[in-house]
């Protein structure tokens, strides 16, 4: 999978070179290629941005810039064209799903007061927000999407990770623990020592069911609960209120 970033910080991708996307990288698993857009102003001194027709605060990207820095990406009419922008729709993990089926993503990042509309019109095929919250520029949720993104990705992670991961299956995560097995006076859990296989799943069923149920009960309301697990949550609802 390529991603082509559009920024005018290049240098704040530093923290995706770490870690599981570093190596995924020097696997060639992926291809995160970033485009400087202020290489392509034809300003002396390389200004990009100018006030805004009609008034107000701050400075708007110029559309012309921006336009020849998206038109040195080859073959940019087969990739999906994203705007990291709070005016888009809240990237999810069924969305993050999705794009993971593209082989060309190309991310364009504001700053400022954003990107003049023209060029936006003209090239952006989807917005996407990572939350309701303002940020500084497009750069952190940039990074946000590749990373949720690549976790799809064969041979980044294994895949039993990405299933059992919190949202996967609409659930939040069961509790983990590891040595020592007494640790300042609290025990394991017996059934995670029990080598158990069957009651270990059943225990960590309604754990996640439980965990989700106290802590985001907003998830459990839009999830289709099977048969069974809706007879666990009835359970754990017996048992806590
Ligand atoms: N999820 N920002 C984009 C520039 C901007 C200004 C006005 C459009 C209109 C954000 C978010 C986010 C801050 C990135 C403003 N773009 N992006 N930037 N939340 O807050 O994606």
């Amino acid at each position: 999978m390529k991603f082509d970033v559009l920024t005018l910080f290049p240098e704040m991708f530093e923290p995706i070179k770490q870690s599981i996307l570093g190596k995924a990288q020097e696997k060639e698993l992926i291809n995160i290629n970033l485009i400087n857009i202020r290489d392509f102003s034809k300003d002396k001194h390389k200004k990009v941005d100018d006030t805004p027709y009609g008034g107000g605060a701050g400075m708007v990207i110029r559309p012309d810039v921006v336009l020849d820095s998206f038109n040195s990406i080859k073959d940019n009419k087969n990739a999906k064209v994203i705007y990291m922008s709070p005016q888009g729709k809240v990237l999810d993990q069924e969305k993050v799903e999705d794009l993971s089926k593209e082989k060309h993503l190309i991310l364009l990042c504001g700053h400022y007061e954003g990107i003049d509309q023209r060029v936006l019109d003209k090239i952006v095929d989807e917005e996407i927000s990572i939350g309701n919250y303002v940020l500084t520029g497009g750069e952190i949720p940039a990074m946000v999407l590749i990373d949720s993104v690549s976790r799809y990705i064969d041979g980044i992670i294994n895949k039993e990770s990405v299933e059992e991961e919190s949202f996967s299956n609409g659930l939040l995560e069961y509790p983990q623990y590891t040595r020592p097995e007494v640790f300042e006076g609290k025990e394991v859990p017996d059934i995670l020592i029990s080598g158990h296989h069957k009651k270990i799943e059943d225990w960590r069923k309604y754990q996640s069911i439980k965990n989700t149920f106290l802590k985001r009960p907003d998830l459990l309301e839009k999830l289709k609960l099977s048969k069974e697990d809706n007879e666990i949550l009835n359970k754990i609802k017996n048992e806590v209120l």
